[in-house]
């Protein structure tokens, strides 16, 4: 953080950095009000199409005139599809939700069983927990395995340092033996274990790519969903169809693998391919980006390689209140924080975000007043929302002539309390006291009685 400006507010070549200007001054409200009026009659009566259009004449003119209208790689810090334009989300939430709460607590007790027997085992709970959301919708609504009518799978790269949450999920599902699991990272037991990270050599029958070091998965990614392609121009394949998916980290996007091909993914329009970052604004012992916002500069990266990009930045408790944004106050708010500031927030009590984050405009604080702080504590991110996640993946995978980034907020260590959760040691952490282990049942009613919590037990129904 700076010290020269108040905590939390963006350093201007920061904001430039990752292609964003900062807000002009309104100098004339009443005229600015009359264009947008116009505008918004043009929308109503003549469509899209003729707002681009005008828009665009707009630009045009004023370059003409020699006024310097700044390219913008960005948009502004919230999601990419309005709830207005939300489908309707096609599963059980309920179901999905304790079925999502059983997979966490065994993803976190292998790790913290391994620990417990071997300590300094090594292992990581606080991936998964941030990405848990964005898995299980893939799961449940769009990852499509091989299948009786021929159809061959589609492709998955899973982020490495999540494998907790992929074993865990085949135990529920009554592919893996609870043995294996109490062997997470010991494969050479005599009844068998699991590998640390995803690897076809080490596990055949489970893993189809390797994902680790980081920066592989995504890479490779772009070339299976290159080759791909290929092999059905070529009539070599009909791989028509299938969906290649990489799952990775905010912190993986700084190895040059990550970004370095990205452009001959857009050049080849390889609309089969989807990336999914889990942008929980941490790496392994720090924010990826404390005083900027590591979502818009991927933004401006992935927009100016020509890719489409989707943004799910904020969760339904939101939605309410950007409606009610109508001079976008709210908006700009949300684009002016640094992730710094937004981890902060994650530990701090509602009357802290209220003072710190609405507190900054009289304006935005009337717009919460009648909300709770318990309320605002509680006001989710987008990519612990299933809804947000769904209308994501359903856009990703229909969109054309392009490959999808889907740009995901969460929250690092997601459920783990105190003992990690949007905290700077979440990466590392792999052990978990018994209060920890009881409030974590607790928050995902996982029934586990209380005496026999501390052995963090696996579970399944
Ligand atoms: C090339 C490489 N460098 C370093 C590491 C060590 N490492 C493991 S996880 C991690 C941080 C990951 O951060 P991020 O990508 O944001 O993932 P998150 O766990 O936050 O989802 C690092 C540096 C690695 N596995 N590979
Ligand atoms: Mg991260």
């Amino acid at each position: 953080m700076s010290d020269a400006k108040t905590l939390g507010e963006a350093d201007p070549s920061v904001l430039v950095a990752s292609g964003q200007v900062e807000a002009p001054i309104d100098v004339d409200p009443a005229e600015t009000s009359e264009w947008l009026g116009s505008l918004d009659y043009v929308a109503k009566s003549k469509g899209a199409d003729r707002v681009r259009y005008l828009v665009k004449a707009l630009e045009n003119r004023a370059r003409r005139d020699g006024v310097e209208i700044p390219i913008e790689t960005t948009t502004p810090y919230v999601n990419t599809i309005p709830a207005f334009k939300q489908p309707a989300y096609p599963g059980n939430r309920e179901t999905e939700r304790r079925i999502k709460s059983i997979i966490r607590w065994n993803a976190m007790a292998m790790v913290v069983r391994a620990n417990k027997k071997n300590k300094g085992q090594g292992g990581h709970i606080s991936t998964f927990a941030s990405s848990a959301t964005l898995y299980e919708v893939a799961f449940n609504h769009f990852f499509r395995g091989r299948g009786q009518s021929g159809y061959e799978g589609d492709l998955v790269y899973f982020q490495g340092h999540a494998s907790p949450g992929m074993y865990s999920r085949a135990f529920v599902e009554g592919r893996l033996p609870i043995d294996k699991l109490e062997n997470f990272r010991r494969e050479l037991q005599p009844e068998g274990g699991l590998c640390s990270y995803p690897h076809p050599w080490l596990m055949p029958d489970f893993w189809e790519y390797p994902t680790v070091s980081m920066g592989l998965g995504p890479i490779m990614a772009i070339y299976q969903a290159r080759f791909n392609e290929y092999l059905n121009d070529r009539g070599l394949k009909d791989t028509r169809g299938r969906k290649v998916w990489a799952f990775l980290g905010d912190g993986e996007c700084d190895e040059p693998e990550t970004l370095g091909a990205i452009t001959l993914a857009s050049r080849e329009k390889l609309d089969n391919l989807i990336f999914v970052v889990n942008c929980n604004l941490q790496r392994l012992d720090g924010p990826v980006r404390g005083n900027g916002k590591i979502i818009q500069e991927l933004e401006a990266v992935f927009r100016g390689a020509g890719w489409n990009v989707i943004k799910v930045v904020w969760g339904s408790d939101w939605d309410a209140l950007l409606e009610r944004d109508e001079s976008g106050l709210l908006a700009q708010r949300m684009t002016e924080v640094v992730d710094g500031q937004y981890q902060k927030y994650t530990g701090m009590p509602g009357s802290y975000i209220r003072e710190h984050f609405f507190g900054k405009y009289p304006e935005l604080l009337k717009l919460v007043e009648n909300y709770s702080d318990e309320k605002l504590e509680k006001l989710n991110r987008g990519g612990h929302d299933p809804e947000k996640v769904f209308a994501a993946y359903k856009l990703a995978v229909e969109h054309k002539g392009q490959p999808t980034v889907i740009l995901a907020k969460t929250i690092k260590g997601y459920g783990l309390g105190e003992a990690g959760e949007g905290r700077n040691i979440a990466h590392n952490q792999k052990e978990m006291n018994e209060k920890e282990l009881l409030e974590f049942r607790s928050r995902f009613g996982i029934p586990i009685s209380d005496d026999q919590v501390a052995n963090a037990p696996f579970y399944r129904p």
